[in-house]
């Protein structure tokens, strides 16, 4: 029979106790004005990102599905892994291509998804625990650029931070994150990174500003968030969504435009903001990588790089480096 699942939660459930209220305060007194990503998970803004996941113009999805269906056994072979860490895990949709891999060759003891949303955490930590009995599911609802050092011990791991994540992050974070990961990693545990490669500015804009207008809403999503869990009194229809591929940082830059003058007041952080028509809020990055830059970002954090793979178009890499 399946195990249930055990769920550590490191995060307040009151988001407004948290660090949302600093990541708010420091962000939105930035130039341009700044919005952590990590708070556009909600429940309905992991609703919104898994129907993205679904949508004919965002191809990562797509693309890296492809990597798993076609490597995954190699993969799994290559890390020797008996613990899998899931960062950032959603759903685990692909990571099932995954896990199937690793069940076959009757490796893997324990899987350690991590990930802000709870509901979708429990909801996909239940599945698996269905799905693969005999498999320990250790669920952590945490932030993994706070709490790795929560993360499972003992046995060999790999770490799968899949997706394109990384690329929310500045380099400045990259560096830190991917620093702090290979510091509490043991030889011979692995990252097996997820990361969406350099392509055409119309292919690019066109997967972060579908027909559906899905990601529009995903992304105005992040003001009602601040609504409910700051009190704070934003009109996200005064605000129109405007994607951006900026060729010089090689990513894509999502921002919510003020399109009439408004004071916003944002009770639960103190604040109270003037915004004038024009003003930009910028709520995501998504970095785009090349494969040269990947290999020297993990170098330089102290992995050495075991193996690329990529899909058949090159859109994007899933690359396995080991401590
Ligand atoms: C979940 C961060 C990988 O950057 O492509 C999708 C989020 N934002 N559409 C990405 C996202 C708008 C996604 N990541």
């Amino acid at each position: 029979a399946a195990k249930e699942p055990s769920v550590s939660v490191l995060l307040d459930p009151n988001w407004a106790a948290g660090s949302l209220v600093e990541d708010v305060r420091r962000g939105l007194s930035q130039h341009p004005r700044t919005l952590p990503p990590k708070w556009l998970y909600d429940n309905r803004g992991s609703e919104l990102f898994d129907e993205i996941t679904r949508l004919p113009e965002y191809y990562p999805f797509n693309a890296e599905h492809a990597i798993l269906t076609e490597h995954a056994d190699e993969i799994v072979t290559a890390s020797g892994a008996t613990t899998l860490v899931e960062l950032g895990s959603g759903t685990s949709e692909k990571t099932r291509l995954l896990l199937d891999a690793f069940v076959s060759s009757g490796q893997l003891t324990r899987f350690a998804p991590v990930d802000v949303s709870e509901q979708t955490l429990r909801d996909a930590a239940d599945q698996i625990a269905h799905r693969y009995p005999g498999l320990e599911v250790a669920a952590v609802v945490g932030d993994f650029t706070l709490h790795l050092a929560h993360l499972p011990k003992g046995g060999r791991r790999m770490v799968a931070f899949l997706g394109g994540t990384i690329g929310n992050l500045y380099l400045e974070e990259r560096r830190a994150f991917l620093g702090a990961l290979a510091d509490l990693l043991e030889p011979g545990d692995s990252l097996l990174l997820g990361t969406d490669l350099v392509k055409s500015a119309d292919r690019l804009i066109a997967a972060y500003n579908d027909g559906a207008g899905v990601t529009d809403e995903f992304i105005r999503n992040s003001l009602v968030v601040l609504n409910r869990e700051l009190g704070a009194d934003f009109d996200p229809g005064a605000f129109s969504y405007i994607p951006f591929w900026d060729p010089h940082m090689e990513r894509m830059d999502m921002r919510l435009r003020s399109e009439a003058p408004q004071r916003v007041t944002i009770s639960g952080a103190d604040m109270v903001l003037d915004l004038s028509v024009g003003e930009e809020i910028r709520v995501e990055i998504s970095t785009k990588f090349r494969v040269s830059k990947i290999a020297s970002e993990l170098e330089q954090a102290g992995f050495g790089v075991t193996r690329v793979w990529t899909d058949p178009d090159n859109e994007f890499a899933l690359t396995l480096a080991t401590k």
